[in-house]
């Protein structure tokens, strides 16, 4: 028994590799979620593609408080122990009946951490259901590494369009969401999702925590906010919280940090012409 899940559901994560569905946020506090990050795309146009989508608790101070929020952060403590760091939020939204997708991907191909203990929180702030394009996993992958191809297909929404090939999709699981709740999946689970055939957007945040004695081996500089505990290895530059969204002071941290993010998550790569 940790300090919020079960050992049952510590195991499953362990042997499995992902964990899914859990209740986070209240119908009124995934609504406040909803109507901050909208209200910022009524004044400067949609999330996907914008360089505030990554790193995304630097501009926005709601997404400083859910990142830390306690209910959340007991849990993680409870998969990676208490010295926790978080490395990034994304927001990965797919508007209503749109063709984008998230191939199969695994996460430790790209990010450049020498540890595969990143457990990545994916939290539901519309209805994720499998017509939406919820995420999919599949099962006990994250003790292998599978071959990724860069298709650089534009509805793939990631960086280099990453799929993995012959993944048979009978054996991969779905992980519906409602809005407020989220899954947990490893930083090697293979995941991904397919398009949005409702009239809603389908809407996620995604929390990537690590424990304070990973590394970036990518980069000579990299940041993380320090989210619980003690950091003895300081491997991480600490980013500082905003005090008010889009705070002119971090909103210069954001723009480093989020640069060198961009050089790690396309090293070896010729292009760069996404924000993430
Ligand atoms: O939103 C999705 O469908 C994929 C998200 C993802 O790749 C991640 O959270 O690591």
């Amino acid at each position: 028994m940790g300090r919020s899940l079960s050992a049952e559901q510590i195991a499953h994560y362990e042997e499995e590799g992902w964990l899914s569905p859990l209740d986070l946020l209240t119908p009124g506090e995934v609504a406040n979620v909803r109507a901050e990050l909208e209200a910022f795309e009524a004044t400067h146009g949609p999330m996907s593609g914008r360089p505030e989508r990554s790193r995304a608790y630097l501009p926005f101070r709601w997404v400083d408080e859910l990142m830390r929020d306690e209910r959340l952060v007991d849990m993680v403590e409870d998969l990676i122990g208490p010295n926790i760091l978080c490395w990034n939020a994304i927001f990965w939204i797919k508007e209503a009946g749109t063709e984008s997708f998230v191939g199969w991907h695994q996460d430790a191909t790209y990010w450049g951490l020498d540890n595969r203990e990143l457990v990545s929180v994916w939290v539901a702030l519309s209805n994720a259901t499998e017509e939406a394009g919820c995420m999919r996993v599949l099962p006990g992958s994250h003790r292998t590494e599978l071959d990724h191809d860069e298709t650089y297909n534009k509805a793939n929404l990631l960086t280099r369009g990453q799929d993995i090939r012959g993944i048979d999709e009978a054996v991969t699981v779905a992980m519906p969401l409602e809005p407020g709740q989220v899954s947990f999946h490893n930083v090697g689970t293979a995941h991904g999702s397919g398009s949005n055939r409702t009239d809603d957007r389908r809407i996620g945040l995604s929390l990537h925590y690590l424990p304070t004695h990973t590394r970036q081996t990518l980069a000579e500089w990299d940041s993380a906010a320090l989210i619980r505990g003690i950091d003895e290895y300081h491997h991480f530059d600490h980013a500082p919280r905003p005090p008010i969204n889009l705070d002119p002071d971090t909103m210069t941290y954001h723009a480093r940090s989020a640069d060198a993010l961009r050089r790690i998550v396309y090293k070896g790569s010729d292009t760069s012409e996404r924000t993430l």
